[in-house]
C-alpha cells in the first residue's frame, strides 16, 4: 500500500453545508486511500452535514467526525482538527476540500511525494497542474496571490493558497502554535501554514493537481476573503522586509566583510 510506510494517515475534510458532497467525497477517498482515516470537521452545518457524517462514521471505522459549535471559519476548523489528529498519534495529516475540487484519486501521488518532503502542496500552478471550470478571474486572483506572496514573503511556492496539503506530524507540531498565534483566521491558514513551514526550514514540495470547480453546494469564499488575505500578506511582508533591512543595516555597520562576527 502506497501510504503504509508513512504511518497513520488522517485526511481532514472541513465542512459547512456540504450534505450533497459528503457521501461522494468520503466514498472516493475510501477507495483511493483505503488505509487512511478521514476526519469530517463540521461547523454544525444547518443542512445536516454533521448528522450525515455521523451515519457514515457509524458504518465505517475509518470515518470520524469532529462536531464544532458553529461556523468559526476554515482556519479554526483545521487547527482543531490538526490538534485532534496529533493527539491521536497520526503520522501524516492532510487537508482536503469536501466539494470535489480536489481529486481523491490524486492523493496517493501527494502522499508518495511526502516521503521526500516535510510538507507537500497540491499545486494548480506548477507544470502539469490544471483548473477545470474556473472563471479566468479566479485563476488570475489565485496566480496573482501566489506572486504577491512571493514578492512580499519570498516563499518560493506557486500555489500558496491551495487547499490540498499534506504534512508530516513533526512539521505541523513545529508550526501549529505560531500559525494559531498569527490569528489570521479563515482562508489565510493556507498561507500561514506554508509561511511557517518555509521559515522553519522544512522541505516543501509542490505536486501538480487538477482542481475542479464544485458542482454542488455553494462556495464560502467571497471578495471580502480575498481582500483580507491581500491586506494581511502585505502586512506580513512589510514586517518581514523591515526585519531584513534591519539585519542588512546591522551587518553593514559591522563592516564590509560580511558582518565581522
Ligand atoms: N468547518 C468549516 N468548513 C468550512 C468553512 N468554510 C469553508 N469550509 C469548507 O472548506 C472547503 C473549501 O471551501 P469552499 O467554500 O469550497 O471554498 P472555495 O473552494 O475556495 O470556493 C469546503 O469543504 C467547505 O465546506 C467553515 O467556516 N467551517
Ligand atoms: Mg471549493
Amino acid at each position: 500500500m502506497a501510504e503504509a510506510d508513512l504511518g497513520k494517515v488522517l485526511v481532514i475534510i472541513p465542512t459547512y453545508n456540504e450534505v450533497d458532497n459528503v457521501d461522494m467525497i468520503t466514498g472516493r477517498l475510501r477507495a483511493s486511500v483505503p488505509e487512511a482515516d478521514i476526519l469530517i470537521a463540521d461547523d454544525n452545518s444547518p443542512d445536516g452535514t454533521g448528522e450525515r457524517a455521523d451515519e457514515l462514521a457509524a458504518e465505517d471505522d475509518h470515518i470520524k467526525v469532529l462536531h464544532r459549535k458553529g461556523k468559526e471559519g476554515l482556519s479554526a476548523a483545521y487547527l482543531a482538527s490538526f490538534r485532534w489528529g496529533l493527539e491521536r498519534g497520526y503520522d501524516v495529516l492532510v487537508e482536503f476540500d469536501a466539494d470535489g475540487s480536489h481529486q481523491p484519486e490524486q492523493l496517493p501521488q501527494i502522499l508518495a511525494a511526502l516521503r521526500n518532503a516535510d510538507m507537500v502542496k497540491g499545486s494548480r500552478w506548477v507544470k502539469g497542474g490544471s483548473v477545470v471550470n474556473w472563471p479566468k478571474s479566479r485563476e488570475l486572483l489565485s496566480r496573482g496571490g501566489g506572486v504577491w506572496t512571493w514578492l512580499m514573503l519570498g516563499i518560493p511556492v506557486k500555489d500558496v493558497t491551495g487547499g490540498l496539503n499534506a504534512f508530516r506530524a513533526d512539521t505541523l507540531r513545529a508550526i501549529i502554535d505560531d500559525v494559531e498565534a498569527g490569528g489570521s483566521g479563515g482562508y489565510g491558514i493556507q498561507r500561514d501554514l506554508t509561511w511557517n513551514a518555509y521559515r522553519k526550514g522544512f522541505r516543501i514540495v509542490e505536486v501538480p493537481i487538477e482542481f475542479r470547480e464544485r458542482e454542488r453546494g455553494d462556495s464560502k469564499m467571497g471578495s471580502d476573503v480575498v481582500l483580507e488575505a491581500l491586506k494581511k500578506t502585505t502586512q506580513m511582508g512589510a514586517k518581514y522586509r523591515a526585519g531584513q533591512a534591519r539585519d542588512l543595516a546591522r551587518r553593514f555597520r559591522r563592516g564590509p566583510r560580511g558582518g565581522g562576527r
